[in-house]
C-alpha cells in the first residue's frame, strides 16, 4: 500500500466526499485541465473574458447548480464549492462569472422572485443564454451599501430609477442586472434589462487584475422598470447580503483553488532549479514555505468543507462565511505572491501561473466584502459592537 498523500489534499478530504461529489469535482476538473488552463494566459493578456466558454460550463451544468428545478442541476453546497475550487484552480475570471450567474444573479430571483421572473430567467440563465450581473456597490464606498443613492421611486404601475453603479461583473454582457435601490418601502431589486431606456452600461478597462474578466460601470437615468420586474419577497438590506452570503461561501472554496495552482508550479519548478549544485527544493527554506502553502491550503479546505456540510442542514451564519472568506483569501493571496517569490525572475512572467492568480486574488480579497469588513463582522460576533 502506498504511503504517498496527494500534494494538494494533504488530509485526503476527497475520502470524505459523497460519490456524486467526487464526479462533479472530477468532471470540472477536466474541464478545466483540458478547455480552461490552456486559454487562460493569453485571456488574461488580452483583457479578454473567454465568452465562448458560457456555452460550456451551462452545459456542465455549472449556473445556478444549486438551485431545484427551473432547468437547473440541483446539486448541495458542497458540490458548488467544489465547482468553483476547480474553475479558480484555472482563473479567479471565470469563477467569478459563475459565482454572479449563479449566486448573485439567479439566487435572488430564485429566493425573492415571482413565479414569472422565475420562469423566464432561470432556464435561459441555467443554459448561459441569458447573462446576468449584480449592482450593489457604488462610487462613493462599497462596504457601507448602506450608503447607497441610488433610489427608485413609484409612478403609476411602474418604478423611475436613477444612480449608477460601479466595479460590476459582467456590466457589459449581462442581458439584465439585479440592481439594488433604495425606496419609500425599504432596499429592492429590480431587474433592469439591457435595452431599457436611460441604462448604460460602460466597461472599467486597464485593470492589473481579473484581466480575463468582464468589469464595467452601471448608469441610470430615470429608468422606467416595470412593477413586474420587482423582486416581490424582499424590501431591506437583507436582500442583497443574503446574496453575498451565497457567492462568499463560494470564494471560500474557489481561492484554494488558485493557492493550489500556485503550490502544483512551484513544486515542479523547484525540482528542475538548480542552484549551488542542488534542485531549489532540496533546501530547507524552501521546504519550509512550500510546507507552510500546504498548511495553509489543507486548513482552508477543512473549513470550507465544513462551512459547506453546515450550509447544507441549513444552518449556516453569516459570520462563519466571513471567517472563511477572511483566512482563506489572506492564504491564497500570501501563497500566491511566496510562489511568485520563489520562481525568482521567472516569477513575474505570464508563463507561470502565481503572478496572474496573485493579481487576481488582489480583487478577490476586495470584493463581496474587504479582509476588513469580514474581521470587523467576526469581531462584532465576539464582542456584540458594532465597530464598522
Ligand atoms: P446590518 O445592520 O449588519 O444588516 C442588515 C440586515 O442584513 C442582515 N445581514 C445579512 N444577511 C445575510 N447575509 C449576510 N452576510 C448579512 N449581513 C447582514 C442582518 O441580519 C440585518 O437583518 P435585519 O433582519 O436585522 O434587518 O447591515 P450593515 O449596513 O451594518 O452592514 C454590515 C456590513 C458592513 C457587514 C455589510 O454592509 C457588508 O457586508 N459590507 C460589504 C459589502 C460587500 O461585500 N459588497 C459586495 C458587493 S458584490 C461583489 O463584490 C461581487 S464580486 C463578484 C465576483 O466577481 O465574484
Ligand atoms: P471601500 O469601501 O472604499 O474601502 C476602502 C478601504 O477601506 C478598504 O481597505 C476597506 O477594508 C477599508 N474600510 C472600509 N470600512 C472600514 C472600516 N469601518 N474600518 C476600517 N477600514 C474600513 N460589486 C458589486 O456590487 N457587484 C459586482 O459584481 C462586483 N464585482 C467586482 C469586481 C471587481 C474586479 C472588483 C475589484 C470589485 C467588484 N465589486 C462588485 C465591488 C466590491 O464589492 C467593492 O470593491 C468592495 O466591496 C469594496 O468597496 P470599495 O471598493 O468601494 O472600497
Amino acid at each position: 500500500m502506498s504511503t504517498k498523500l496527494d500534494p494538494m489534499d494533504l488530509y485526503d478530504l476527497r475520502s470524505e466526499l459523497a460519490e456524486d461529489e467526487v464526479m462533479v469535482k472530477d468532471s470540472v476538473s477536466r474541464f478545466v485541465d483540458d478547455k480552461v488552463i490552456p486559454l487562460m494566459r493569453e485571456a488574461f493578456e488580452k483583457h479578454e473574458f473567454p465568452r465562448h466558454l458560457i456555452s460550456e460550463v451551462a452545459e456542465l451544468g455549472l449556473l445556478g447548480s444549486s438551485i431545484e428545478g427551473y432547468d437547473c442541476a440541483g446539486l448541495n453546497s458542497v458540490s458548488y464549492g467544489l465547482i468553483c475550487q476547480e474553475l479558480e484552480r484555472g482563473d479567479s475570471g471565470l469563477r467569478s462569472f459563475v459565482s454572479v450567474q449563479s449566486s448573485l444573479v439567479m439566487f435572488p430571483i430564485h429566493a425573492y422572485g415571482s413565479e414569472e421572473q422565475k420562469q423566464r430567467w432561470l432556464p435561459a440563465m441555467a443554459r448561459g443564454e441569458a447573462i446576468g450581473c449584480f449592482g450593489l456597490t457604488e462610487p462613493q464606498g462599497g462596504s457601507d451599501p448602506s450608503n447607497m443613492k441610488t433610489h427608485a421611486k413609484r409612478d403609476g404601475d411602474d418604478w423611475i430609477l436613477n444612480g449608477s453603479k460601479m466595479w460590476i461583473t459582467n456590466a457589459t454582457i449581462a442581458d439584465a442586472a439585479i440592481v439594488w435601490a433604495k425606496t419609500d418601502e425599504g432596499v429592492k431589486g429590480f431587474i433592469v434589462e439591457k435595452d431599457m431606456p436611460g441604462y448604460e452600461t460602460q466597461e472599467i478597462e486597464d485593470k492589473f487584475s481579473l484581466r480575463a474578466s468582464v468589469t464595467g460601470a452601471l448608469f441610470f437615468d430615470n429608468v422606467r422598470v416595470p412593477e413586474a420586474n420587482v423582486l416581490p419577497g424582499v424590501s431591506s438590506l437583507k436582500g442583497p447580503l443574503s446574496c453575498l452570503t451565497q457567492a462568499r461561501y463560494g470564494i471560500t472554496w474557489g481561492v484554494i483553488g488558485a493557492a493550489q495552482a500556485c503550490l502544483n508550479e512551484v513544486l515542479d519548478y523547484t525540482q528542475d532549479r538548480i542552484l549551488f549544485g542542488r534542485p531549489l527544493a532540496n533546501t530547507q527554506t524552501i521546504q519550509i514555505r512550500m510546507a507552510e502553502m500546504s498548511r495553509q491550503i489543507t486548513t482552508a479546505q477543512l473549513l470550507s468543507l465544513r462551512l459547506g456540510r453546515i450550509k447544507d442542514k441549513g444552518q449556516l451564519s453569516p459570520t462563519q462565511v466571513s471567517l472563511a472568506k477572511w483566512n482563506n483569501c489572506r492564504a491564497a493571496i500570501d501563497i500566491a505572491r511566496d510562489a511568485r517569490d520563489i520562481l525568482g525572475g521567472a516569477g513575474i512572467s505570464a508563463e507561470y501561473v502565481p503572478i496572474r492568480h496573485m493579481l487576481n486574488l488582489e480583487s478577490v480579497i476586495t470584493y463581496e466584502g474587504t479582509e476588513t469588513v469580514h474581521q470587523l463582522v467576526v469581531g462584532k460576533e465576539l464582542t456584540g459592537v458594532n465597530a464598522f
